[in-house]
């Protein structure tokens, strides 16, 4: 079995910024990729641009600029979010660069001289979005049967690729390879497109009619269809973009993964035009599932876009990443909204992930100075054994299958299933176990009694080692979440070495080893009814204080699970003053915040507030407020809020709390 991965994404079309669309793909390969590294392959992980064609001449034509220094100048759009995304990719390709260009005219050179190119007149109804060429029958009302836009009809003379000598070819192929198109679903979509005749692929375009191409080798007054041109990416990119050419260490591709928009172009274009270059096929063609925003279509019309760039300046890569891969399971359409991303980024990261890591690392901090101790064989019990069972086979059995591709399954149904969200399902399932496991063994009832001390050694060290192994398995989809683990729990991982080419096995976490407790993994986002829309990120020591019992459990969480009752000791820890606001602005694009500077007698506060809807900026200035003062300071819609202003109101503000009586500034409330 060959131990080579070689995986690509499209290749991107530079005519736009880079949107959720494309950071899918790709951060979809990127964990694949990630994951294959760790499991011991040689991983080659291409992706790069589609720099011709007339998309990209109009864009430039619009931005009345020179096409290539038009892509010269959005090449790094992708680049820069690539690697805000930590994209492990080992190549980047751009169709303009002169080596691939040499590598297309020379594939076009290998088929004319095996006249599997010619030349003839062709009229037809063209579709400038599309650039292609639709028949008669295809064209509905004077529409291009896969975009909706206007067609016309256009005659000239062109080249032509014999793709139709292959169309038995291909359907033997795919019937007899059940992994080369997955889902299969999508296989079954290309089987029933060569139930119809296939017919030969225009491969030029005039000069007369775009110009910005590779010129054919044959006749320079034609430009290679972009597809032709973008498809070869797949053999030029490890042929040139490698210290040695690695076309063979790599070819064929282990999977091209694509969205469902292009799958034609893959399953149907690119593997006959291998078949007549006599090159092997990939072994796996995977297309994805399409996303929508809010339950729409996205467009630029609509604008309704969402910015990459934008989401992991708010929420950070990782809980993009995560949200991206376990929202919706890998084949399918997907909607996305902030609603839902929040949601996962509360319930899954925060209160389940990070609280795990916090809760550990605070009881080591209590009950064990902060040093990872020694189990103790004897006083395991089934709680352990339960751990580690469910750790050990969510990293040996279940990621394995949910990562399984074409050249390890011989059975169908697993090969192209590709399950990433089931892979994140499985590794929840062991983040849940843990939070229950240290609800159920209680650390700190163990702590008061001396003959408890081995239960609890043993206690701490398992939910520790629970920890590591997340670490682990997590890397291919946080993997900044995964070093930030490692460095809290004072880890000796190397994660750019095949820790999963065999078993990870239990008990490999060092006892001894000093932890180092930091910042939240993921601080939860608050939409309360004030900033309702706008979100509010809290920081560790908002997240949780130190309740009497579990001091792993925030005194909210103990209120949301109870009674609903607080301590007047708890109530005391809130300290509420009264404050005089001195003025009043709006902040930029919020409808809801206003910026307040008060006066608390013997300082003043800035504090951003949600009232703006109830209130002018103007009405506040010198009214008494009442202010929460020892509050953690928060970011809200990147401007400080040192403190929040009291108001009543159940969904909308209905008014501001404020004292009978004028009092000094910084006057306490009780
Ligand atoms: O087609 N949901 O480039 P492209 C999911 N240059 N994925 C999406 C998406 C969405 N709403 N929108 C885009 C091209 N994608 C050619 C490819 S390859 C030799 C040439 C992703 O910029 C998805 O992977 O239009 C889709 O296939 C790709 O972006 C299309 O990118």
């Amino acid at each position: 079995m060959s131990n080579t991965f070689y995986i690509t994404t499209p290749i991107y079309y530079v005519n736009d910024v880079p949107h959720i669309g494309h950071a899918y793909t790709t951060v979809a390969a990127d964990v694949l990729a990630r994951y294959r590294r760790l499991t011991g392959y040689d991983v080659f992980f291409l992706t790069g641009l589609d720099e011709h064609g007339q998309k990209v001449q109009e864009a430039a034509a619009k931005a009345g600029i020179d096409p290539q220094a038009y892509c010269d100048g959005m090449a790094p759009r992708f680049q820069n979010l690539w690697k805000r995304l930590n994209i492990s990719n080992d190549a980047f390709i751009r169709t303009t660069h002169p080596r691939h260009q040499q590598i297309v005219q020379r594939a076009l050179q290998t088929l004319s001289d095996k006249k599997l190119i010619y030349r003839a007149d062709y009229t037809g109804w063209y579709c400038t979005f599309d650039e292609r060429f639709w028949t008669e029958k295809d064209v509905v009302d004077g529409l291009c049967p896969d975009c909706r836009r206007p067609v016309e009809q256009l005659s000239e003379s062109n080249y032509f690729f014999r793709m139709s000598q292959y169309q038995t070819a291909l359907r033997n192929h795919i019937a007899s390879h059940p992994q080369y198109i997955a889902p299969s679903s999508r296989r079954n979509e290309v089987l029933g497109f060569l139930d119809k005749p296939l017919n030969d692929l225009s491969i030029s375009r005039p000069k007369s009619r775009l110009s910005w191409g590779i010129e054919l080798p044959f006749d320079t007054n034609y430009v290679t269809y972009v597809w032709f041109d973008a498809l070869v990416n797949y053999l030029s990119g490890p042929e040139y973009l490698l210290p040695t050419p690695s076309v063979n260490r790599y070819w064929p591709a282990t999977l091209h993964l694509v969205g469902k928009d292009i799958l034609t172009t893959h399953a149907v274009y690119w593997s006959t035009i291998l078949m007549a270059l006599e090159l092997p096929l990939p072994k796996t063609i995977f297309a994805h599932g399409w996303w929508t925003v809010n339950g729409e279509k996205m467009s630029k019309s609509r604008g309704n876009v969402v910015d990459p760039y934008a989401m992991v300046d708010e929420f950070g890569a990782d809980a993009f990443r995560y949200f991206l891969l376990r929202e919706v399971p890998f084949g399918h359409d997907g909607d996305f909204s902030r609603q839902a991303l929040i949601g996962r980024i509360n319930s899954d990261l925060a209160n389940g992930l990070g609280n795990l890591l916090n809760r550990t690392l605070t009881l080591i901090e209590r009950f064990s100075h902060g040093v990872i101790p020694e189990p103790v064989a004897a006083a395991e019990t089934d709680l352990d054994k339960e751990l580690q069972r469910t750790a050990l086979s969510v990293v040996n059995e279940k990621l394995r299958l949910a990562f399984q591709l074409s050249t390890k399954a011989p059975v169908e149904s697993e090969q192209s299933k590709l399950a990433l969200n089931q892979a994140l399902e499985a590794i929840w399932g062991l983040v849940q176990l843990g939070n229950q496991y240290i609800d159920k063994t209680a650390a700190w009832t163990l702590a008061k009694r001396p003959e408890d001390q081995a239960r609890l050694h043993t206690v701490l060290y398992h939910a520790t080692e629970a920890l590591r192994f997340l670490s682990v398995a997590l890397y291919p989809f946080t993997p900044e979440t995964s070093e930030e683990m490692k460095r809290q729990l004072g880890l000796v991982l190397n994660f750019s070495k095949p820790l999963l080419a065999g078993d990870l096995q239990w008990g490999g976490l060092l006892p001894g080893t000093k932890v180092a407790k930091g910042k939240a993994l993921f601080p939860r986002i608050d939409i309360t009814a004030k900033t309702q829309g706008e979100v509010r990120v809290m920081t560790p020591d908002q997240q949780s204080s130190d309740p009497k019992e579990d001091p792993t459990k925030s005194v909210a969480s103990q209120v949301e699970s109870g009674t609903g009752q607080i301590s007047m000791e708890d109530f005391l820890k809130v300290q509420l003053k009264a404050a005089k606001v001195l003025s009043a602005e709006r902040v930029p694009k919020s409808e809801k915040l206003l910026k307040l500077q008060v006066d608390l007698g013997n300082e003043q506060r800035q504090i951003v507030a949600g009232i703006g809807k109830r209130y002018e900026p103007d009405q506040l200035i010198g009214r008494q407020v009442v202010i929460v003062a020892n509050l953690k300071p928060a970011k809200l819609m990147g401007v400080e809020s040192q403190g929040m202003v009291l108001a009543a109101g159940d969904h909308e503000v209905g008014g501001l709390v404020t004292i009978l009586e004028e009092v000094d500034p910084g006057t306490k409330v009780k």
